[in-house]
């Protein structure tokens, strides 16, 4: 753990220059990402000015940025001051690395076993490693918590509320959704769930819009569902222009046990299956069926027992059938040989019977 008289050198050393850029590691994490959202904001409001930069954002920091409104540069500029968080050697840093040997001021910032601290001795170069962190956002948290103390947050002049959710991303993100965690990173769980967050805030953060065609082809799937009782199970199929394994694994978070939905667009058939694991238990294999159904629809098919497919030209309503009839077999077969009746349910139920 940073101590006391380290935070206060921290402090300290952050708040003796006016301008700095955060660097990040290429491909920077929700981690890399949220600390320097955070730690910018908290600079910005002593007046401070902070840009961020970074080769490449993941996919989920691309979310993050664009769901706390913040950007980033992706190319070296002619800053002098650099803190470099969340990132244990310089080559890390891509094509900003070689803003390293023009800088006068450099602090890092991290949680990671190494930097390379022998590579650049002298008087420019400032630490602060804290390995028993589980994020870097952990430790720009503290710094916040500290700044509280000694009175610098002006809560008219600070976006707490973005500080927080950039914090509380890296922490979930970097423990792999608390898998990770230890007592120090619950104690700050404690202090940011008193402000009223939750961990789902995170998800809403991290969480991409769909575009409309797949939200389209999704409802569409739902609406044109037939749904069939094979022994305990329920058995949808559906048909969609496009996006037909995402409507068939859709259609199995909503309540059915299998999802059949094919797809033609006039020249290509194709049709995707999705079975939950108590199926599969079940000795149901969807690859075996696929590959039988390919000929109905004259293509091919396979996959694994739980998630496959088969590509076809034509016959799409037949194919969608014969997957039903196969699955039916598949269930039966496990069984003492008896062929199993199977309905096709005229509306959908809801739980109370009515
Ligand atoms: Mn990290």
């Amino acid at each position: 753990m940073l101590t006391n008289v380290e935070y206060t050198r921290l402090m300290e050393i952050l708040l003796r220059q006016d301008q700095y850029i955060i660097l990040l590691h290429q491909n920077a994490d929700p981690d890399a990402i949220g600390s320097a959202i955070a730690l910018k904001e908290l600079l910005k409001s002593q007046g401070k000015n902070i840009m961020i930069g970074t080769e490449t954002l993941n996919n989920l920091s691309k979310n993050l940025i664009s769901s706390l409104g913040d950007f980033i540069v992706t190319s070296p500029t002619d800053h002098k001051n650099l803190i470099i968080l969340d990132t244990s050697t310089p080559v890390q840093l891509g094509v900003f690395e070689s803003m390293i040997g023009k800088a006068e001021v450099v602090i890092s910032i991290d949680h990671h076993e190494t930097f390379e601290t022998n590579k650049f001795k002298g008087t420019k170069y400032t630490y602060f490693i804290n390995k028993e962190r589980t994020s870097t956002a952990e430790i720009i948290f503290d710094i916040m918590l500290k700044m509280k103390d000694e009175g610098l947050i002006d809560k008219e002049n600070t976006n707490c509320d973005k500080i927080i959710r950039a914090i509380l991303t890296g922490i979930v993100t970097d423990t792999g959704h608390m898998r990770f965690s230890d007592v120090n990173t619950l104690k700050t769980l404690i202090h940011i769930f008193k402000r009223g967050y939750h961990i789902s805030d995170v998800d809403e953060l991290l969480r991409v819009e769909d575009d409309i065609s797949k939200k389209i082809a999704i409802l569409k799937a739902h609406q044109r569902m037939k749904l069939y009782s094979v022994s305990d199970f329920i058995v949808a199929t559906s048909n969609v222009s496009s996006c037909e394994a995402l409507a068939a694994k859709s259609i199995l978070s909503t309540g059915a046990d299998v999802a059949f939905v094919g797809a033609d667009n006039g020249s290509e058939v194709r049709i995707s299956g999705r079975a939950k694991k108590s199926v599969i238990d079940r000795g149901v294999n969807l690859a075996k069926i696929m590959s039988q159904v390919a000929p109905v629809i004259g293509g091919e098919g396979g996959g694994h027992k739980g998630a496959a497919g088969a590509n076809g030209k034509s016959n799409m309503e037949e194919g969608l059938k014969k997957c039903v009839e196969l699955f039916v077999q598949d269930l039966g077969g496990q069984g003492n040989g008896e062929s199993l009746e199977y309905t096709e349910e005229a509306e959908i139920q809801d739980c109370w019977g009515t």
